[in-house]
């Protein structure tokens, strides 16, 4: 099951450098332990068999303030042909990416002489919009499945790994870009200086680079410390990206502050410096506040056990008081939750998840079966624990019938509390 590649001894690494910098002053600042990989979701026939599970620890860089984990895993092991997220499967998630195309379309004008390049490109569901409207794009995105997903409703794609390499293919191939799309993938290159050199590289003169990470500050201050799986290498704060992009000859000039998943960075990257002050002020409160420094820090791992300790306090008050148990959301972040906290078949019956390509598998870890939603309403749980709660206006929308029902949902981060359709504050309620 785990394949051996050349240059990758084993699946997984210790970083001793870097990946940004590659300066040698890492320091550990949480510890999740031998994790499964969180998207590697298992299929009924593979269910006794020995699943692969690696460290999961965090470290701060004191040189360029980047927050990474020092455990590498083998990309191809993460983005194989099994690999099961479709971003099609989320409403909103395709409404943000069209509202964000359309913006840039009037902005800079693009028409049927321009070209534009996503980087994991997925399922088409965002470059379709350029499509519709006469615009060429190209796709690249190594995961299989998503990407013939893509081709088939007419996104052309490379079903690769973007890499310096290739960018000087394109180019050579006068693929030279006027915006370039990179969302939710900045954090999980193996090669950062690689992949922003051939953002470089493919990028015209004029052109921009446009790319979403999920914001450090975010996951800090609220306690998100279940979107920290492998294959997320990177957490990115505006300081460590401001390094980042700087020592390979991009500036990044304008951010935008968004609430998906948990509070994201919408980065504006181009190839010569103006800086809105957007990003002055973001870099003055991050030093004001010490996110580029160590002490920030300190207390997340503290917390983050005290959130484990406080879920699993009213998971299993609820269940002693004779409630049934179930989850939505059989997320990436949902296998870290899950396994960091110990919650397993025993507490939670079944996982509800809407693309198709999860449901009929099994939760890495702990192995709870993933159903169709419709399951909620034909099963009844009691209580629901939200692990998509990134969704979970969303959610709560669809799943009306089940709450006026008298179902409840449980929201893990950042501190577990009853959801009853409205916001119920702390544990109380229990
Ligand atoms: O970086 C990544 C982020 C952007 O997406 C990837 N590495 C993997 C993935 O992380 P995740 O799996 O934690 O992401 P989501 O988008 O929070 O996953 C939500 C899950 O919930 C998906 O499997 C889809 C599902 N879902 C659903 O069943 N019903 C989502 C919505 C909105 C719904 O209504
Ligand atoms: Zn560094």
């Amino acid at each position: 099951m785990l394949e051996q590649t050349p240059g990758f001894a084993h699946a997984h690494r210790s970083e001793t450098r870097c990946r940004s910098c590659g300066g040698s002053n890492l320091t550990e600042v949480l510890d999740l332990g031998e994790t499964p990989l969180a998207d590697r979701l298992i299929s009924a026939k593979h269910l006794d068999e020995p699943e692969p599970r690696f460290p999961l620890r965090v470290a701060f860089c004191d040189e360029c303030a980047l927050v990474q984990i020092i455990d590498t895993i083998n990309a191809h092991m993460l983005f194989d042909e099994e690999y099961p997220y479709y971003s099609s499967f989320s409403p909103a998630l395709l409404a943000h990416s069209k509202a964000n195309v359309e913006a840039l379309i009037k902005e800079r004008a693009l028409g049927p002489d321009a070209l534009v390049i996503e980087l994991a490109s997925n399922d088409g569901y965002l470059l379709k919009n350029y499509v519709e409207a006469g615009i060429p794009v190209l796709g690249i995105d190594p995961a299989t499945g998503p990407a013939e997903a893509a081709m088939a409703i007419g996104v052309p794609t490379l079903k690769t790994f973007f890499t310096a390499e290739l960018a000087r293919r394109l180019v050579a191939e006068g693929k030279r870009a006027d915006v370039i799309h990179a969302n939710n993938v900045l954090a999980h290159v193996p090669d950062l200086n690689g992949f922003v050199q051939g953002l470089r590289e493919t990028l015209k003169d004029d052109g921009v680079a446009v790319i979403e990470v999920p914001y450090l500050k975010c996951l800090i201050d609220h306690l998100e410390f279940d979107t920290i799986y492998h294959e997320h290498m990177c957490y990115f704060s505006v300081s460590a990206l401001d390094n980042l992009f700087r020592r390979n000859g991009l500036y990044l000039n304008h951010i935008q502050h968004l609430s998906i998943h948990g509070g994201s960075l919408r980065l504006f990257v181009e190839r010569t410096e103006h800086p809105k002050a957007s990003i002055r002020d973001q870099l003055a409160i991050e030093r004001a506040e010490g996110v580029d420094r160590i002490d920030y820090f300190r207390s997340f791992a503290r917390r983050v056990a005290e959130v484990r300790a406080d879920l699993l306090k009213l998971l299993h008050k609820l269940k002693s008081q004779g409630a049934s148990l179930a989850a939505y959301g059989a997320a990436a972040k949902g296998a870290t939750l899950i396994n960091y906290v110990g919650l397993g078949a025993d507490l939670i019956d079944f996982v509800v998840d809407r693309n198709v390509h999860k449901q009929g598998r099994y939760m890495p870890g702990q192995k709870i079966p993933i159903l169709p939603p419709e399951a909620l309403l034909e099963r009844k749980p009691d209580y629901v624990l939200v692990l998509a709660w990134n969704f979970i206006d969303e959610i709560a929308a669809q799943q009306r019938a089940y709450l006026d029902q008298g179902g409840r949902f449980v929201i893990p981060v950042p501190n577990p509390r009853i959801y009853a359709g409205r916001l119920q504050e702390g544990m109380a309620s229990a």
